[in-house]
């Protein structure tokens, strides 16, 4: 059902450390050519780790783990032309054969069926602001609490209402662990005055609660929330300021659905100048490496 690149096939075979990405940040995400650049880099830096990247997205109704060079430039050439598809959109896009970018939910899917534990965004979705009228919700969170993947990422993004975000998480079961951190980040910023659940510091002390968590049975995923380098944090008062002009102006045209989120990080990018491509980027390179620490410790503690 699933097409592995023969590499990953031997990685996932020999228990090699592997870490899932995906590609809506490659479509819808980033503009080309940051973003074809960026996930390129992104594997570049798993490997540098010390683990095998597994970029997935569905291309011609086919699931894919593994994509090659050339199937990230033409996703990434196409971009927004891609349908962004989450679990909902799966059986449809199979179906009538056609190309996909995976969100965080559908990489989740492909990824455990690929058998792949450990998976590196950007920021997952949320609670979206304003959600209390809308009922916009991503269908990330229900697939963080369905399946059992772990998910490293900077927070989630400040486009949405972090509070409830948490909330929904707490009642869905998902731990929030920090890494290095008390404080869940926001994305492009380290602060958001909200507290993760637990706070632990390194990479083998993640791997041994997802352990714990799978033995037990107690299934669903682990959102891992690593801030933003500081160097490339954006400074939270500008950033806020931008954010709210971006929502005001999604309401005002009536965006909604699968759309709002593109639309916020496209409006922020340009109403920051590009600097907030920036900061993604480099969080999302960050989050790569940590991922890649992560399955490391994850396959030796396996192991034992
Ligand atoms: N992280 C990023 N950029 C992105 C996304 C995450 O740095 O574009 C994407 C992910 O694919 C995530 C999706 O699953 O945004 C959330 O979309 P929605 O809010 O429509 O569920
Ligand atoms: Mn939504």
């Amino acid at each position: 059902m699933i097409h592995l690149s023969p590499e990953l096939h031997d990685a996932i075979q020999n228990d090699l450390p592997v870490v899932a990405l995906e590609s809506t940040i490659i479509t819808h995400g980033m503009p080309y050519p940051e973003n074809v650049e960026t996930a390129l880099r992104v594997e570049q830096a798993v490997r540098d780790t010390g683990a095998i990247p597994a970029t997935i997205a569905i291309i011609g109704g086919k699931l894919k783990a593994g994509l090659i060079k050339a199937e990230i430039e033409y996703l990434g050439k196409k971009g927004q032309s891609v349908i962004k598809v989450s679990r909902r959109d799966m059986p449809v896009i199979c179906a009538t054969k056609q190309d996909g970018a995976t969100t965080v939910a559908a990489t989740m899917i492909i990824a455990k069926m690929a058998g792949i534990k450990i998976f590196a965004t950007g920021g997952v979705g949320g609670v979206h602001r304003g959600a209390i009228q809308t009922m916009d919700i991503s269908a990330d969170l229900q697939e963080l609490a369905r399946t059992n993947v772990a998910v490293v990422s900077s927070g989630a993004k400040a486009i949405l209402d972090l509070p409830l975000t948490l909330e929904y998480l707490e009642t869905m079961g998902v731990p929030v662990i920090g890494y290095q951190t008390e404080e869940f980040p926001a994305f492009y910023t380290r602060e958001s005055g909200l507290n993760v659940d637990y706070r632990i510091d390194t990479p083998e002390g993640i791997a041994s609660v997802l352990l714990q968590k799978w033995e037990l049975e107690l299934n669903g995923g682990v959102l891992i929330a690593n801030p933003i380098p500081r160097v490339y944090a954006m400074p939270p008062d500008i950033i806020e300021a931008k954010i709210e002009m971006a929502v005001a102006e999604a309401a005002a045209r009536s965006i909604s659905g699968k759309d709002l989120t593109p639309f916020l990080l496209a409006k922020i990018e340009e109403l920051t100048s590009g600097s907030s491509l920036k900061s993604n980027i480099e969080l999302v390179l960050n989050n790569a490496r940590l991922a890649a620490h992560i399955s490391k410790a994850y396959m030796e503690l396996r192991g034992e």
